[in-house]
């Protein structure tokens, strides 16, 4: 079983402890879709392995983050965004990150704007 942190909200989703909409899951990640969406399709991925942020990352973890990339990008064209699609890892305070366990938003499904604000 992966390492988890027991006051950790998306931990509890992992293990089941707290209900979400999972749509995708394998050995390594899980992604699920968020309870405030900001896009048509808006998932989250994370690692089961509890990670607090980019910032925490070690070079151990290069290849689990390569993996969470990979399944945005399998999710993007399951979920059909040919169109296009923004992938976001809010990081720190600074960078908007709220729920401190590593997460990659997957958005799609409506143009998105630059700068983000
Ligand atoms: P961030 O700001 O990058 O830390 O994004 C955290 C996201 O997590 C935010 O878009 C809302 C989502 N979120 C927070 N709590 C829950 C929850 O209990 N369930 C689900 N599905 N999403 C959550």
């Amino acid at each position: 079983m992966a390492e988890q942190s027991s006051e950790c909200l998306f931990c509890k989703i992992v293990y089941g402890v707290i209900p979400a909409k999972r749509v995708f899951e394998d050995e390594l990640s899980l992604a699920f879709a968020d309870i405030n969406p900001q896009a048509p399709t808006h998932l989250l991925i994370i690692p089961k392995e509890h990670l607090t942020s980019l910032a925490h990352a070690a070079k151990d973890h290069a290849a689990l983050l390569g993996h969470l990339v990979f399944v945005a990008t399998e999710l993007a064209r399951s979920y059909g965004l040919e169109k296009g699609y923004r992938v976001v890892v809010n990081t720190g305070d600074d960078g908007g990150q709220t729920v401190q366990h590593l997460h990659a938003h997957l958005l799609g499904g409506r143009a998105m704007k630059w700068p983000p604000g």
